[in-house]
């Protein structure tokens, strides 16, 4: 409960004791805006932060766009300044689309910390916190060659363009693909973070290449459409598929074999470390500027030893 706002100075103290910034906001509070509402990657992150805020004494809020795109997030953002946080954990929807008013948010002076995507633009946030995502995309590739026996054509499905994390995932998979000279990479594709669209493009894909062995879907949206094109073309288990990510759907269609492994990251440990990082920075503590999560492969055979890693729908 915040008490009544005394003014002192440049300063403003509620009788709580809370200190807020000389803009009227509140230094105690962060806010977490993710790419997309209500998706578990994102609900997971939320889970971990807000944990990790409780332990710290800070509030964290968390306000999402309807639509993972720099149109849907910037009218978040420039909400979430007007009130001046302490400090703001993004996931930047677009490497370089949401720079100018990520930008505008630091120079309001929060503190920007971003979660697992990040701008190309290394100068604006404190810290970065995400997978390797690069090296996700080659284990995906190493997977997806022994799935499919070194050999054959193989598809990449992609998100949005412009989405950090997934272009490094199938920078990393194309890279590391060429090392198995049986398999040819037959490109990536893009599905707008649609699932319907990912699986309408596996539908137009064995369209044209029936031989199709292999899919490396770079994220949840990707995966779980991949996974629905396959069933719909009766290729479920024949076509192997490999994707970023552990939703609820995606550990079920592990399970029943539609996909054959799952790289599963840990968005709450990304929140909870974002949360550090803020607070560190508003403190006046040193920050640490790059840190990796963990990573993992998942297959049917070790899911309930991995089962940790599954995402949640709700803290
Ligand atoms: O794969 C995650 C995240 O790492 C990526 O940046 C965007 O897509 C997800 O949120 C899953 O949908």
């Amino acid at each position: 409960v915040i008490g009544a706002m005394v003014s002192v100075g440049a300063l403003l103290v509620s009788c709580s004791g809370q200190v807020s910034n000389s803009g009227g906001g509140d230094s105690k509070k962060l806010v977490l805006i993710p790419g997309v509402a209500d998706e578990p990657f994102y609900i997971s992150m939320q889970c971990g932060a807000q944990d990790e805020a409780a332990k710290l004494g800070y509030k964290l809020d968390t306000q999402a766009p309807t639509k993972f795109d720099a149109g849907s997030q910037t009218p978040v953002l420039t909400g979430v300044v007007a009130n001046k946080p302490g400090g703001i954990l993004i996931a930047p929807t677009h490497a370089t689309a949401m720079a100018n008013p990520i930008k505008q948010a630091k120079d309001a002076g929060i503190k920007i910390v971003e979660v697992d995507t990040a701008l190309d633009d290394t100068s604006v946030a404190l810290s970065s916190i995400s997978s390797d995502n690069k090296k996700g995309g080659a284990l995906a590739a190493q997977t997806l060659a022994k799935l499919v026996g070194d050999k054959g054509p193989v598809l990449v499905i992609n998100t949005k363009a412009g989405t950090s994390t997934t272009d490094a995932r199938a920078q990393g998979f194309e890279d590391a693909v060429k090392s198995f000279p049986g398999i040819t990479s037959l490109g990536v594709q893009y599905n707008n973070n649609e699932a319907a669209q990912a699986a309408s493009i596996v539908t137009a894909t064995l369209a044209a290449h029936p031989d199709l062995a292999g899919i490396f879907a770079t994220n949840l949206s990707s995966a779980e459409g991949a996974a629905t094109g396959l069933r719909n073309a009766n290729k479920l288990g024949q076509v192997k598929l490999v994707g970023f990510d552990a939703s609820p759907k995606q550990v079920e269609d592990l399970k029943a074999g539609t996909v054959q492994a799952l790289i599963a990251q840990d968005p709450a440990g990304i929140g909870a470390k974002g949360v550090d990082q803020a607070a560190a920075a508003i403190e006046g503590k040193p920050v640490t500027r790059n840190i990796q999560t963990d990573m993992i492969a998942i297959t049917q055979a070790d899911m309930d030893a991995n089962s940790k890693y599954f995402y949640k729908r709700k803290c």
